[in-house]
């Protein structure tokens, strides 16, 4: 299983091999040498940091070291060295009980945080059947460190290991069909004319783009004396294979690893592709590159394990293929890594999810109609509502105002009295002043019952 941390797509340096060196130095010499390699040695396998202490403590056991310098890719495979665990001393197997106990509480707290992330409500948690996912140790038993541990882990590693190239290869694939399914869309998007010319210039990109200097076969002696002469300022006169590999050995531990050979590419890659360019795709150069690590890694690396010794690589300049390798083409060479089927598929999955967006984005539009409707009637409503306390308000003042002063003279007739009038008018004409709306909408008191009988009116 990989999750969230697995390799990233420019991995650090010493990535992606087990890191079990079966030539490791005897252990009075070993402080700076591990010191070099945590430094240095990072699978991105989301249990790294298991897999390198499990086998830093295996190797502190002297008769565990020995098999190790003797055994074969075979036997680490197929787990005849898991076997040897039985072998190993008292305090090693503490060690590694320890270890084991430490990772499985590590996988718990990240199943809890997986499990409080999706919810919410406080389950009883079956931890032992959740770790069963995890393929790199043994879950049934999980206080001690055993055989079928070791196994489990050399076994999961080195089939992560594997998986990884082709899930990058599957990740470019699915980068250059987006890239298609968007230079079609956009050549559909414009008119004859305008198409035509797009069409052309983007030719032209790609012709420009075709031409490079030739490139060199990936680990042929015209490749790597390029590098001799022009990346170490070499004599070309002077290439020599075992001073050339001990230069390109980095971290100096004798084998030239996944990066060490990559970083041996840049020269050819730069040929092809510049950042500068517009026709220049680096996601491309990058695939590239990792194509040259495949070629170099089938021709060289004898017992597959993902790492050139010295003896393998001197091996290698002494075949045909070194002095005269099949030529190499490049990407822009081949045809492209999808078929028109596959492409048509991807084009299918986009447009179902693009219909699923569109469905959701419109139920999301109606209910924020529904919403807005709803606000207009409430707020419709509070209008009516205002409008109806000030009538209210008002011709209770107007009353008020009538009977503490009669409109009548000294003699009983009836007078002229302004204010009583304008008052009159006022009531007739709601609203009137804001001081006033201002106090009816502030006051809760006022009984909706005299709402409505005001609204017979
Ligand atoms: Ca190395
Ligand atoms: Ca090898």
């Amino acid at each position: 299983m990989r999750d969230g941390t697995s390799c990233p797509s420019n991995p650090p340096v010493g990535c992606c091999h087990v890191p079990i060196n079966r030539n490791a130095a005897p252990q009075e010499v070993l402080p700076p040498q591990e010191e070099k390699q945590e430094e240095s040695l990072d699978t991105g396998l989301y249990y790294d940091r298991y897999l390198r202490e499990v086998i830093e403590v295996l190797e502190t056991d002297p008769h565990f070291r020995e098999k190790l310098q003797t055994a074969n890719t075979e036997d680490i495979k197929n787990g005849r060295l898991s076997k040897e665990l039985d072998l190993v001393g008292h305090h090693v197997r503490t060690r590694l009980d320890e270890l084991k106990r430490q990772e499985i509480s590590r996988l718990r707290m990240l199943l809890k945080a997986k499990l409080d992330s999706t919810n919410t409500l406080n389950l009883q948690i079956d931890h032992a059947s959740l770790l069963k996912q995890f393929e790199h140790l043994d879950p049934h038993n999980q206080n001690t460190f055993e055989a079928k541990d070791l196994e489990l882990l050399i076994a999961t590693a080195t089939k992560d290991l594997e998986n990884y190239d082709t899930e990058r290869h599957e990740e470019f694939k699915r980068y250059e069909m987006l890239k298609e399914h968007e230079r079609r869309e956009y050549l559909r998007s414009l008119d004859q004319e305008k198409r035509e010319k797009e069409e052309e210039r983007q030719q032209q990109l790609k012709e420009k783009h075709r031409q490079h200097r030739k490139v060199n076969a990936p680990g042929s002696v015209a490749q790597l004396q390029e590098v001799w002469e022009e990346t170490d300022g070499l004599d070309p006169q002077e290439f020599n294979p075992k001073t050339f590999f001990k230069l390109h050995d980095s971290n100096g531990d004798d084998v030239l690893d996944e990066q060490e050979l990559e970083a041996l590419f840049t020269k050819e890659l730069e040929k092809v592709y510049d950042p500068r360019n517009e026709e220049d795709d680096m996601t491309e150069m990058e695939e590239e590159r990792l194509r040259m690590r495949e070629r170099i890694m089938m021709n060289v690396d004898i017992n597959h394990d993902r790492l050139v010794s010295l003896e393998e690589f001197l091996r290698s300049t002494e075949k045909n293929e070194f002095s005269s390798p099949k030529e190499w083409e490049t990407l822009d060479d081949k045809k492209p890594v999808y078929s028109e089927a596959e492409l048509q598929q991807f084009e299918a999955e986009l447009q179902e999810k693009e219909v699923e967006l569109a469905q959701r984005a419109e139920s999301l539009r109606q209910e924020q109609e529904l919403l807005v409707d709803r606000g207009k009637a409430l707020e419709a409503k509070r209008k009516e509502y205002q409008q109806a306390v000030l009538e209210m308000s008002q011709r209770q003042r107007n009353q008020k105002a009538v009977e503490e002063k009669p409109p009548s003279g000294p003699n009983g007739e009836l007078q002229f009295h302004p204010e009583t009038n304008k008052l009159e008018e006022q009531g007739a004409k709601a609203p009137i002043s804001q001081d006033v709306a201002g106090e009816a909408q502030s006051n809760p008191t006022i009984e909706p019952t005299q709402n409505l009988q005001l609204q017979t009116f």
